[in-house]
C-alpha cells in the first residue's frame, strides 16, 4: 500500500500545517517544470543506507564470479528478459529495510505533489555500476562502443535480481515505456558515497522540456560540460551538464524525458544505488500534468530506440558520455 495513503490523516496536517513541507512541494514542481529534476538538499537516513547495503553486499561478490563464461554465453545468448522482476528481485526480501526511502516525509511530499496522494511504485530494484576491474576480459572486448551496457545478458541467471551496468549513452527512461506518457518518474538514491570516480550520474538539466525522443540521441558536445541537443522538429536546445555525486543517502528524481547517462564506473569498487520507478495516480490534478504542459515535444512515443537488432542485441555503436 502507498504509505501516503496508509499514513493519510496526518500527511493532510502536515500539507496543510507544514510550511517547510508545502513550500518543498513547490519546489519540487517548479524544478521540474525548469530543470525536468528536483535534488533533494537532505540526504535520507544514512543508517538505513548502511544496513540496506551490507545486506545487499552480503548475498554476492561483485567480481568476474557474477558472470558466464564466454563459452556458456555463446551457448545460448540471451538478451531480452534479464533484469530484475517480479519473483527474481533482491528488493523483495529487503521490503523490511526501504522504509528510510518510502516513508522518508520529504520523499512522500515530493512524490504527492508530483504525482498525486495515490501514486504508484511501477518498480524498484538495486542498479550496479561494476567497476573494470570486475569485468571479464572477453566481455569488456565484446561490449566495448556499446551505447547500453545493462550487462544482464551475461550475468548468470542466478544474479539476475539486480542489475548491473558499465555505463550507459544518455538516454530517457520513457525508453522502456512504448506508448505510455510520460506520467512517471524515476527516483535514485545512493547508498554510499558516489564521487566522479564512481560512474556518478550525468543529467542534462531542462532536456525533458523536447519531450520525448527516440534513442540514440542528437548530442553534441560544445564544451566540458555542455551540450547542444536536438530532438527533430521539436526543437533544439543547449544545455549543461551536472554530475550527480553525493554523500550516502544522496537523493534525486527526474523526469521521464530528461536525459541522463553514467561513465563506466573507474573506481576499484562498485557503485550501488536504489532505483524507483514512480508513477502518477488517479487523482484529478498533479503537478506532472503542469510540468508535460510545458513540453514542446511529445509525452509519449510509439517507439523509443532505433539501437537494437530483433533478438535484443546492440546493432548500433557509439557513446557520447563517452566519446562526445
Ligand atoms: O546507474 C546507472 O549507472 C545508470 C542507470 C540509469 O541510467 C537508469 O537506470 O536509467
Amino acid at each position: 500500500m502507498n504509505p501516503l495513503v496508509e499514513r493519510g490523516t496526518d500527511m493532510n496536517a502536515l500539507a496543510k500545517t507544514d510550511y517547510a513541507a508545502w513550500s518543498l512541494s513547490e519546489a519540487v514542481v517548479s524544478d521540474f517544470v525548469r530543470k525536468g529534476a528536483h535534488i533533494f538538499d537532505e540526504r535520507l537516513d544514512e543508517h538505513g543506507c548502511a544496513e540496506l547495503l551490507a545486506q545487499i553486499r552480503a548475498t554476492r561478490r561483485f567480481d568476474e564470479s557474477l558472470f558466464l563464461s564466454e563459452a556458456e554465453f555463446d551457448a545460448n545468448p540471451q538478451h531480452v528478459g534479464v533484469n530484475p522482476r517480479p519473483g527474481r528481485n533482491l528488493l523483495e526480501r529487503l521490503e523490511a529495510k526501504l522504509g528510510f526511502v518510502e516513508r522518508s516525509p520529504q520523499i512522500v511530499e515530493a512524490l504527492w505533489s508530483l504525482l498525486g496522494p495515490d501514486y504508484r511504485i511501477l518498480d524498484k530494484k538495486v542498479v550496479c555500476d561494476v567497476p573494470a576491474r570486475s569485468l571479464p576480459a572477453w566481455l569488456k572486448r565484446r561490449i566495448h562502443g556499446d551505447p547500453v551496457n545493462n550487462l544482464g545478458a551475461y550475468v548468470r541467471p542466478e544474479h539476475r535480481d539486480i542489475t548491473y551496468f558499465y555505463g550507459i549513452d544518455f538516454h530517457q527512461d520513457l525508453i522502456d515505456y512504448k506508448d505510455r506518457e510520460a506520467d512517471f518518474i524515476t527516483l535514485y538514491v545512493y547508498l554510499h558515497p558516489v564521487t566522479e570516480q564512481d560512474a556518478p550520474l550525468y543529467l542534462l538539466e531542462g532536456s525533458h522540456r523536447l519531450g520525448g525522443a527516440v534513442f540514440p540521441h542528437d548530442l553534441k558536445r560544445t564544451g566540458p560540460d555542455c551540450w547542444r541537443y536536438r530532438n527533430g522538429r521539436h526543437g533544439e536546445m543547449y544545455l549543461t551538464q551536472r554530475v550527480l555525486t553525493g554523500e550516502t543517502g544522496f537523493a534525486a528524481m527526474w523526469h521521464a524525458c530528461a536525459l541522463h547517462g553514467a561513465q563506466p564506473d573507474a573506481a576499484d569498487h562498485e557503485r550501488i544505488s536504489l532505483r524507483y520507478l514512480i508513477g502518477r495516480g488517479e487523482a484529478a490534478a498533479a503537478g506532472i500534468d503542469a510540468v508535460n504542459a510545458t513540453l514542446a515535444g511529445p509525452a509519449s512515443l510509439a517507439d523509443t530506440r532505433k539501437d537494437l537488432a530483433a533478438d535484443g542485441s546492440a546493432q548500433l555503436r557509439g557513446n557520447v558520455v563517452l566519446e562526445g
